[in-house]
C-alpha cells in the first residue's frame, strides 16, 4: 500500500472549518443525510420508471474469478454444510421423516467485503464519529449510528448515474485518477441529465475491472481513483443535499489525497461531519451500457442493507428501475 507522507495533516486541522450535520437532524439522528430522501423524493423517483428495465448492482459474494477487497480485509469464503453427498452410506444427513434432503452453506466474510453500505459510524477522527456521538461507542460493536438504523429505514430515490470512465473516454480510470464535483456536472451536463438536488450519485470509474485483469498486482501501490477533497466539493455535497455515494471501487474516492497524502479524508469530510451515506463496490457495467444505449441516466434506486446488529457495514444488492 502507498506509504502516507510524514508530512500529511491531521484529519482534524485539515477539516477544521468543514461544514458538519451534526444535530441537524436532532441528537439521536443515525441515518444523516438520507433524512433529505422522503416521500416526496420518492414519488417523484417512481415517475422515472419508464420501461420496466431492472437492474441489481450486486457483485457476486465469492466470486470464482476473486473478490475485490480494502487492503488487509480477505475475500469471503463460502462453505458447503450439506448437500447430497451427506446422505451417502455415513454421512451426515439427518434421518426425516418422508425422506427430507437439503443443502445448506454459510460464509465468513468481511461485512464491508463486497457490495456494502457504510454505517455511518464506520470511521471518524478526534474521537467523535456522525453527530457528535463518542468513538468510545464503537468498542465491541457500533451502539451508535451503525448500519442497522439505516437497513430499517432503505435507501429509494432518484439517482443519477455518473459515468466517469465512459465520459473521459476510457475503458477504466488509471490508478489514483482523480476528479472533482465540478468533473461530475460537466459529465452529467455531457450525458443529458443534469444533477438535481438530493440525488444519489452512481459513479462508475470500471476501475474492479483492473482487479480482475492484473491479479496481485492490482494491490502494488495501491491506490483507487476517485473524487478528491477540497473545501469546495465539501460545500457543493452540502448545498445539493446529496444523501448517498455510490461507486464501482472499494472505497468511493480516492484513496491518498494527491494534495496532501491523507487517506480517505472524503469519508470524514462526507459521512462522518455531513452524514452522507457511501456504498461501495457496485457493479455498473450493464446498468452503464444501458444508459449509454437508451440515453436516460436518471432512474429510481431501491438499496436495503442487510440488518445485522451493530455492524459498520453490511451487504446489499441495490436495485436500479429504469
Ligand atoms: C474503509 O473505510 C477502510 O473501508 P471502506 O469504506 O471501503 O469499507
Amino acid at each position: 500500500m502507498t506509504d502516507t507522507p510524514a508530512t500529511a495533516p491531521y484529519l482534524g486541522d485539515l477539516l477544521k472549518d468543514a461544514p458538519t450535520n451534526w444535530g441537524k437532524w436532532g441528537p439521536d439522528d443515525e441515518v444523516g443525510a438520507l433524512n433529505y430522501l422522503g416521500p416526496e423524493q420518492v414519488l417523484a423517483a417512481v415517475k422515472l420508471v419508464r420501461s420496466g428495465k431492472v437492474f441489481t448492482l450486486q457483485r457476486l459474494i465469492g466470486d470464482p474469478k476473486g473478490d475485490p477487497v480494502w487492503p488487509g480485509r480477505t475475500p469471503a469464503v463460502r462453505t458447503q454444510v450439506l448437500d447430497e453427498s451427506d446422505w451417502d452410506e455415513g454421512g451426515k444427513g439427518a434421518d426425516y421423516p418422508g425422506g427430507l434432503h437439503y443443502a445448506d452453506d454459510k460464509i465468513d466474510a468481511y461485512l464491508q467485503g463486497s457490495t456494502q453500505y457504510d454505517a455511518l459510524g464506520h470511521l471518524w477522527y478526534d474521537g467523535k464519529i456522525w453527530n457528535g456521538y463518542d468513538a468510545r461507542t464503537t468498542v465491541g460493536g457500533l451502539e451508535k449510528a451503525s448500519v442497522e438504523p439505516i437497513a430499517q429505514r432503505g435507501v429509494v430515490g432518484r439517482a443519477v448515474l455518473l459515468d466517469m470512465a465512459r465520459f473521459r473516454g476510457k475503458p477504466t480510470l488509471d490508478k489514483g485518477e482523480t476528479f472533482t464535483h465540478e468533473d461530475l456536472v460537466a459529465c452529467a451536463e455531457a450525458q443529458g441529465t443534469p444533477i438535481e438536488k438530493r440525488d444519489i450519485l452512481v459513479v462508475r470509474t470500471n476501475f474492479l475491472q483492473l482487479f480482475h485483469e492484473q491479479g496481485e498486482a492490482f494491490y502494488e501501490g495501491f491506490n483507487e481513483p476517485g473524487l478528491v477533497y477540497s473545501p469546495e466539493l465539501v460545500q457543493w455535497f452540502q448545498d445539493m443535499e446529496i444523501p448517498n455515494l455510490v461507486t464501482d471501487t472499494i472505497a468511493n474516492e480516492v484513496t491518498f489525497d494527491p494534495n496532501n497524502g491523507v487517506a480517505l479524508v472524503l469519508h470524514n469530510a462526507l459521512m462522518r461531519n455531513l452524514g452522507v451515506t457511501l456504498t461501495e463496490i457496485a457493479d455498473l457495467e450493464q446498468l452503464a451500457a444501458d444508459c449509454a444505449e437508451d440515453g436516460q441516466y436518471a432512474f429510481l434506486y431501491v438499496a436495503a442493507p442487510l440488518k445485522v446488529a451493530k455492524a459498520a457495514g453490511t451487504p446489499v444488492n441495490p436495485v436500479v428501475i429504469k
